[in-house]
């Protein structure tokens, strides 16, 4: 079976009621490639506002989950509880936790594994820093992040995988296709090496890193590209043309 393309918005800690209030909107009316499946991830604090105006046909994601079901973890969230407030997705791994919050893969792992377990399908973000794709360490890096992830789950059919190189994120410098290609086909082969030839073949490897309705048509005709994590071009109307950069 075909791969299904996939976008997810992640808001990051952006966005107003008024302002969310009107991505909602745009999304509810905007004509929207019905072979993508589409899901946003606000801040937590709008989770249940942006529930309960989308249209049921886009989902909704934590930006984060907690590796407990429930307890005295002040600040968290629980997958437990997202699931309960009809939150069906978490991100984890993004490198903004890793890096300014100092996730470790082993923390990121057993959050992924957590959100598995209460219920929860995960966007789990994996990329190398700049310094790192400069020392040629980019599928090393990727796959020790990924690995961490095998060590707690085994089940990898709720998971889409984010490629987000780091020194995309934000800066207004997109992967080549052939550079986002590249690790996409080794994210692909590890799994087929290390999980399981399903997981390679169903799994979808999204790129995320300064995604715009510009440069998304080229990227998502990759063989192995199934699709994007957008940060700020998701709170503009043209997140519309990137959900649907394959009609
Ligand atoms: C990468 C991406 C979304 P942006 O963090 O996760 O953000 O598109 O702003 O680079």
């Amino acid at each position: 079976m075909p791969r299904q393309f996939f976008v997810g918005g992640n808001f990051k800690m952006n966005g107003t009621i008024k302002s969310i209030t009107d991505i909602i909107h745009n999304l509810n009316q905007a004509p929207l490639d019905p072979g993508t499946e589409v899901v946003i991830a606000p801040p937590g604090l709008f989770l249940l506002l942006v529930r309960e105006h989308l249209k049921p046909e886009i989902e909704v994601c934590a930006q984060n989950v907690f590796d407990k079901p429930n307890g005295a973890f002040t600040g968290e969230i629980s997958a437990e509880q997202l699931a309960d407030a009809k939150i069906g997705w978490s991100l984890t791994g993004h490198s903004e936790r890793r890096v300014v919050l100092g996730e470790s893969d082993s923390f990121i792992a057993s959050k992924t594994a957590a959100a598995l377990s209460g219920g929860l399908n995960v966007i789990f973000c994996c990329g190398e820093t700049l310094d790192q794709r400069e020392a040629n360490e980019t599928i090393k890096v990727v796959t020790h992040q990924l690995a961490a992830v095998k060590e707690k789950t085994k089940d990898w059919s709720k998971i889409v995988i984010a490629y987000e190189p780091v020194w995309a994120i934000g800066t207004g410098k997109v992967a080549t296709t052939e550079q986002a290609q590249e690790v996409h086909a080794a994210i692909r082969k590890w799994l087929a090496e290390e999980v399981s030839t399903a997981a390679a073949d169903e799994t979808r490897i999204i790129y995320g890193g300064s995604v715009t309705e510009k440069n998304c048509a080229e990227l998502s005709q990759q063989a192995d590209v199934d699709g994007f994590l957008v940060g700020g071009a998701s709170l503009k109307p043209a997140f519309v043309d990137i959900i649907n950069a394959r009609q």
